[in-house]
């Protein structure tokens, strides 16, 4: 018999089915663990350019990598996915030089995977922090550098923001 009841059963059902569905990552973003990562081959800025592009999107900032999963994991998608050489991430010493930190939660950097020889501060100064990638896992490595080149970037944004479609009643079931 109907009821108020079934309604409401019905409603949390159809919200349960529609969330299972819904994308997690906007179109063109790659997910691992808990957030969604965007590798940007066909924009090139200076470092401070691209954190100003990063920060357009809900959470989102130039990329941390605080363990060797996520390293792995970066270093997969430009290897295989990627066509560029450089891309910028959020790692700097410009505040303080030599003490490296990552600029969207200023956290020091404790997982590394620095170029031999790196960070080099060559030069009038490298503060910034670009992956070079290279032909495999093992020679795609970070490099300090001049904040002022142009190079591709990556970022990542919260797996649950990153829906800009997300009417938020999603948010609870993930
Ligand atoms: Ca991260
Ligand atoms: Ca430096
Ligand atoms: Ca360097």
């Amino acid at each position: 018999m109907f009821s108020w009841n079934h309604v409401l059963l019905l409603s949390i059902i159809l919200l349960i089915k529609e969330c299972a569905t819904q994308e997690r990552c906007l179109e063109g973003f790659f997910h691992y663990d808990n957030a969604c990562y965007f590798f940007s081959s066909h924009l090139s800025a200076d470092w401070l350019e691209a954190g100003s592009f990063c920060k357009r999107f809900p959470g989102g900032d130039l990329v941390t990598i605080e363990t060797q999963s996520e390293n792995n994991f970066i270093k997969q998608q430009l290897l295989l996915k990627h066509g560029q050489k450089f891309y910028w991430t959020g790692g700097t010493d410009e505040f303080f030089e030599g003490h490296w930190v990552w600029i969207s939660t200023m956290q020091k950097i404790s997982y590394t995977d620095w170029f031999h020889g790196n960070p080099s501060d060559s030069g009038s100064g490298e503060d910034c922090m670009e992956i070079m990638v290279g032909l495999s896992d093992q020679d795609t490595t970070w490099n300090d550098v001049d904040c002022s080149k142009k190079a591709n970037f990556i970022f990542e944004v919260p797996y649950v923001q990153c829906n800009l479609a997300n009417t938020c009643t999603c948010t609870m079931l993930y």
